[in-house]
Parts: C-alpha cells; sequence; structure tokens
C-alpha cells in the first residue's frame, strides 16, 4: 500500500478490520517493523485526534515521527506552476514536497477545502501534487473532500458495538456556526456505501434540503430530509455538520430543530451516537448525550489509534 487516501485504496474493507481487532488486542506485535523507518506528519490546519493517534500509531510500531505545523510554521507555500514567485509566498511545493520525501519514508497530510471555489477543491490539487512531488508513500490525514483515517475508526467502532448482524446507520446533518468542509461526511458515506455492499449494515442519510452531498459519495445510501424518519429502528446514528455542496461552502437556514436529544432516540433501537470531534456542545450535538449511555465517541476517538496503526502496518510490510 502506497497511498491511503479513499476506501479505494483498502484492498478487502472485512479483512482490514480483522487486522485494526487484531492490533487492538496486541498493539506491540510489530514494534520493530518500523525500525529506521520516519513518519513525517504536515498539517495546514489544526489537529488533535489525528496529531496524536497517527503519531502514536508511529511509535507502537517502532517508527520514528516528525511532526510539523506547516499552516504555522512552515513557509507559505505556492502551489500553482508558471507563477513569478513575487508575493508573499516563499517556497513552492515542488521543492518543499520533494525535501520531505528526502527526509521520511512515509508522509501523511492535512489540508482543508478553502470552501470557495468547488472545482479546486474537489480536484485535490494540493494532496495530488504534493503526493507526486514527494515520491514516498502518501497518508491522508483530512483532505479537501477526504477523511479516511476516521471513518476507517467509525468502521470499526460499529463492527464493536454493534447488537445485530447488519446494524441501520444513519448519517445524520447536525447545525453549526461556522461553514465546515464536506469531508468526514463524504469518507463515512463512501465507506458506509462500501459496507452495505459487502452486507455489513444499511445506511441512510438525512440532512436537510440544499445540504445534498456529492452523488460520487453516496451511491446506494437510502438519503431523507425528515430526519425522524431517517432515525426510527437506527442502531448508530453518526453526528456531523458540513456546508452546502450545492451552494458551495454556504450555510443555508433551516428551520427545523437538527440536534439530536434523548427525546430524538426514543424511536431508534437503543442507538449508539457517534462523532468524530471536535464537537460543539448543545450546539451540534445535546450534551445530555454526549455525557449520557448512548454516546460513543470516545471509544471512537480511541480507536483512530488502531485503525492507524494498521494503515501504518501496511505500508511498512510495502516498503521492505
Ligand atoms: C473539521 C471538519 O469538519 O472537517 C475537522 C473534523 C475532524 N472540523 C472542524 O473544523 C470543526
Ligand atoms: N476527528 C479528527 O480528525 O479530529 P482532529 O481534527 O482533532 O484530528
Amino acid at each position: 500500500m502506497n497511498k491511503f487516501f479513499s476506501v479505494a485504496d483498502v484492498p478487502s474493507l472485512k479483512e482490514f478490520i480483522e487486522q485494526a481487532k487484531s492490533i487492538k488486542a496486541n498493539p506491540y506485535a510489530f514494534d520493530s517493523l518500523g525500525k529506521h523507518k520516519t513518519l513525517g506528519l504536515i498539517f495546514l490546519n489544526p489537529s488533535l485526534r489525528t496529531r496524536l493517534s497517527t503519531q502514536k500509531a508511529a511509535l507502537n510500531l517502532g517508527m520514528n515521527v516528525m511532526v510539523m505545523n506547516m499552516g504555522q510554521e512552515g513557509w507559505a507555500l505556492e502551489t500553482q506552476d508558471g507563477v513569478i514567485m513575487n508575493g508573499s509566498k516563499a517556497e513552492h511545493i515542488r521543492e518543499a514536497a520533494a525535501v520531505i520525501g528526502e527526509y521520511c519514508d512515509v508522509v501523511g497530510l492535512r489540508s482543508f477545502p478553502s470552501l470557495k471555489n468547488r472545482e479546486d477543491d474537489y480536484r485535490e490539487d494540493l494532496f495530488t501534487k504534493f503526493s507526486e512531488f514527494c515520491k514516498i508513500p502518501i497518508i491522508s490525514l483530512e483532505s479537501a473532500t477526504r477523511h479516511p483515517l476516521q471513518s476507517f475508526a467509525d468502521l470499526l467502532t460499529i463492527e464493536e458495538e454493534k447488537k445485530v448482524a447488519k446494524p441501520k446507520v444513519v448519517l445524520t446533518w447536525a447545525p453549526h456556526v461556522k461553514a465546515l468542509p464536506q469531508a468526514v461526511p463524504n469518507s463515512f458515506s463512501e465507506w458506509m456505501c462500501v459496507a452495505q455492499s459487502e452486507g455489513m449494515l444499511d445506511f441512510t442519510i438525512a440532512h436537510p434540503a440544499g445540504y445534498e452531498l456529492a452523488d460520487e459519495f453516496t451511491k446506494g445510501a437510502k438519503i431523507v430530509h425528515h430526519q425522524d424518519e431517517a432515525l426510527k429502528d437506527a442502531d448508530f446514528i453518526y453526528v456531523k455538520n458540513w456546508s452546502s455542496y450545492r451552494q458551495y461552502g454556504e450555510i443555508i437556514e433551516v428551520k427545523e430543530k437538527w440536534m439530536l436529544t434523548n427525546e430524538k432516540l426514543k424511536p431508534t433501537n437503543q442507538a449508539k451516537v457517534m462523532h468524530c470531534l471536535p464537537v460543539r456542545r448543545d450546539l451540534e450535538l445535546s450534551s445530555e448525550i454526549l455525557d449520557g449511555p448512548s454516546s460513543v465517541v470516545i471509544k471512537e476517538a480511541g480507536n483512530r489509534l488502531w485503525t492507524a496503526q494498521t494503515v501504518l502496518k501496511n505500508m511498512l510490510e510495502g516498503l521492505i
């Protein structure tokens, strides 16, 4: 494996889940696999979970890790070709990525979308260019359109927590004050659609009109505009805000109340509630749910470690 960018890079979802479970049961089984190998983690945006879980996963495999908050501490990067660099950008991505490739064996990159130009964001320009110029295996730590390490941990959490063979999984939109990327819901939906096609679960998306995700991520999902209808008999509810894809990056006013409460959980099948975090309490998700027995958000965040370790292990095996 030399690229982990989407579910398409995973040879078998079920096999990957089994590997993650086995690593979780025996975290140090491969603690020499990464000896003398260096992971570089490059962040253009903030992070708590992705940064710490990926770093810890690498340490469990015996790797060295270097972390750089490039958005704050690095030179401002020029990403376009053919420009005379007489403005504020001090370094071109061609040199910066190539140099990182000289120091590291594997690299992880986080780069959020601009939410201004849909075509540019969805072309994944930065990720594609970085990958081309660094010439080493690359892991997405959340790109403009996807967050695969998160989705993998989400699927592991569902597999561990499910009480029926084929649980009903619902992704529901939630309110927010800021315009957030579609990366997390795109990616979650993409992974759930593959899991559904392999008979692992049933997948429904609920969002207000105007918050449709791009079709390429939702193939096979049941999509409804009424949250109550979606929540009925749900086994898992995945809560997330995202800004509009159609009216790109905009927040469209929603009159109905979409924040999940204990009252809304009543018609579900004692659903477990998930969120990738960070979450804004009592805006996106009620504190009564976050502090109550339905929430699995901390376990879900904990699982980020085992899924990151699974991805790194597969990459290291490809380097030998
Ligand atoms: C980011 C997002 O929604 O993509 C990161 C989530 C992991 N969230 C925020 O910016 C609050
Ligand atoms: N869920 C997640 O990716 O969290 P961070 O943004 O803190 O890494």
